[in-house]
């Protein structure tokens, strides 16, 4: 071992020595070529633009200014939740829904893994903060990666840089956030476009607060300020701490009479919530401004209401599905450039496409894959769970309150899942108790978010399954006991929606998107106690005339359809709702096996 110091880390623009000395410890271990501190400036974003063009990674669009098309390798397409570990001291604190390894047993595995890891590339430094940097509390991060994708993706996706370093002055607490692609790269060896390994760890260790990556280059995996920071060990600190870290978005909602309410609505991966969080109504005198389009941090405030923030700076969106019929505001706020598109196709005159962008695809493309591709193609042109990375301040109907450290004060909470049968379109909760309930057995069939079989039922409780860091059993009781914390009459109120009902031939029995503002409507006048209601055996379902499906081509017979409550699809559900929550053990707050007894009782 030669002792040259390594190109960068004399003269760091910092003198936060706890940060100093972890980005000496792990330079020392994966021995990059220099240490770059990444300042957030434009300067800089054209030379790491310019350099991810040079290798090949990205191609420059001509049809979007600043924005590029990318092509990860075909096996890093998702977040790859059998390869992502909660590495708490104590197995049980994982609980059984999170891979598990001893912290010690698991440092040891990646700190090899690591050595070495970075030869031949740059590893950048790139403080980030989740929130606004104006915060009380900032919630300052900094992340470590070779990857210059990352780099400029969290530029989007976070809020980084040198105002962030000077914030975090020198001793504020942050999240440490190891990221390496796992791909040195010997004297003389020809780089690939989209370095990553097959072996791959995405790891968090929840009483450290600090996040370890290793192999992958995708999204979830690797911009770790997303799943990594601001679920797994903000929801950690969220127990602790006494408020939420949700897989939420949140969004504005204006009343013809001009009252605006706030809404989160918890949603699986891939199952609408960007187009939900920039809904255009269809109904007249309705107006709906995003927030956020992911994730959710709440805090009661003074007043004892709680308040929501998206920890986010950025959408991470699936772009299949979005288009101008499916989401305008969307397309418009892609349409505005300095984005990254991932995994899509490329259109001849250098723009990106993909499936449902337009009802007639381009003549010719090249696919995700890089080959050329027609209509008649067998393969779709983008994968599934293609994205585009895009700053929201591009949004045209953001709400000018995204940025408030305070938050907003939250009316209504929604959960949904993916379901072709048994869940009704809307279903209000009885209480909190019961909000929880359906939370914590909320179900989905799986999407291409993920790695593994596509269209498969599992629960995902709170839409949260892969990114409560510690165990679910205590996440549902921290709920609960949310609940009883506060004043009742201030809780948000909470309903269940689901999309995705199919009819007897497999048709979706509601239309969506824009349509979904009618449910929103309903949701508002039970808030405002206008609406009516039937009292079914799991919740308050809106009676066929309080659903407001004016103008709208759908039979009485078809809108009932979407709002059945059948007790013979609910019995099915009973004991995959009892064998799911014996999963839990002792750890199952007695509050779900009293909510599951009535249930069956009024099924009964
Ligand atoms: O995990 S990602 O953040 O890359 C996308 C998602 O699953 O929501
Ligand atoms: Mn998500």
């Amino acid at each position: 071992m030669t002792s040259v110091a390594t190109p960068g880390l004399e003269n760091a623009p910092t003198t936060h020595a706890r940060l100093l000395a972890w980005v000496q410890e792990m330079a020392e271990l994966t021995t990059p070529d220099r240490v770059v501190w990444v300042d957030g400036s434009d300067e800089e974003w054209e030379r790491l633009t310019g350099k991810l063009v040079d290798a090949g990674t990205f191609t420059r669009l001509e049809k979007k200014s600043n924005s590029f098309w990318c092509a990860s390798d075909p096996s890093d397409v998702a977040r790859v939740e059998d390869r992502t570990f909660i590495c708490s001291v104590d197995e049980a604190d994982a609980g059984p829904t999170n891979n598990w390894m001893a912290p010690d047993e698991m440092k040891a595995v990646m700190t090899e893994l690591y050595r070495g890891s970075m030869r031949g590339r740059t590893m950048y430094v790139i403080p980030f903060c989740m929130g606004p940097v104006e915060a009380e509390d900032p919630m300052f991060g900094v992340e470590l990666t070779d990857s210059e994708y990352v780099v400029v993706s969290m530029r989007v996706m976070a809020r980084i840089g040198s105002r962030i370093l000077e914030a975090m002055g020198t001793d504020r607490p942050f999240v440490p956030a190891m990221h390496s692609l796992g791909a040195p790269l010997q004297e003389g060896q020809q780089d690939v476009p989209w370095p990553c390994s097959d072996t791959k760890y995405i790891v968090h260790f929840p009483e450290e607060r600090a996040i370890w990556s290793y192999g992958s280059g995708y999204g979830g995996n690797a911009l770790l300020g997303k799943k990594c920071y601001s679920l797994r060990i903000a929801s950690v600190m969220a127990r602790d701490e006494g408020w939420l870290a949700e897989h939420m978005l949140i969004l504005k909602l204006t009343s013809p009479q001009q009252k605006t309410y706030y809404v989160a609505a918890a949603f699986p991966s891939a199952c609408g919530k960007t187009n939900l969080a920039m809904l255009e109504p269809t109904i007249p005198g309705w107006q709906v401004e995003t927030l956020g389009d992911d994730i959710a941090w709440m805090r009661f405030g003074e007043d004892g209401r709680l308040y929501a923030l998206n920890p986010e700076y950025g959408l991470f969106g699936v772009a299949p599905g979005t288009g101008w019929d499916t989401n305008p505001n969307a397309m418009r706020t892609i349409d505005k450039g300095n984005s990254v598109f991932t995994n899509v196709a490329l259109t001849d005159d250098g723009d990106v496409w993909w499936e449902g962008m337009t009802e007639e695809p381009p003549a010719h493309l090249t696919d995700w894959k890089g080959r050329d591709w027609t209509p008649d193609s067998d393969e779709l042109s983008s994968h599934p769970n293609s994205r585009f990375c895009t700053p929201i301040t591009q949004c045209p109907i953001l709400a000018p309150e995204y940025d408030d450290p305070k938050g907003v004060p939250i009316s209504a909470i929604l959960f949904g899942g993916r379901r072709k049968t048994t869940i009704p379109l809307v279903t209000e909760a009885r209480d909190w108790n019961h909000g929880v309930f359906m939370g914590a057995t909320l179900s989905s069939e799986t999407t291409a978010a993920a790695t593994g079989a596509v269209g498969v039922v599992r629960r995902d409780p709170f839409a949260m399954l892969p990114f409560i860091g510690y165990n679910a059993g205590d996440y549902f009781g921290h709920w609960v006991e949310t609940g009883k914390m506060h004043d009742a009459t201030k809780l948000p109120r909470i309903f269940y929606v689901n999309w995705f009902r199919r009819d007897a031939d497999g048709g979706f029995l509601w239309p969506g998107f824009g349509e979904n503002s009618r449910v929103l409507k309903w949701v508002v006048e039970r808030l405002e106690g206008t609406a009516a209601a039937v009292e079914t055996a799991v919740g308050h379902v809106p009676t066929v005339d309080s659903l407001d499906v004016s103008g709208l081509d759908m039979t009485p017979e078809r809108v009932e359809q979407a709002l059945a409550v059948k007790p013979e699809e609910w019995r099915e559900e009973i004991p995959q709702i009892t064998e799911w929550f014996q999963r839990f053990g002792d750890k199952l707050p007695s509050t779900l096996w009293d909510e599951l007894a009535i249930l069956e009782s009024r099924l009964a």
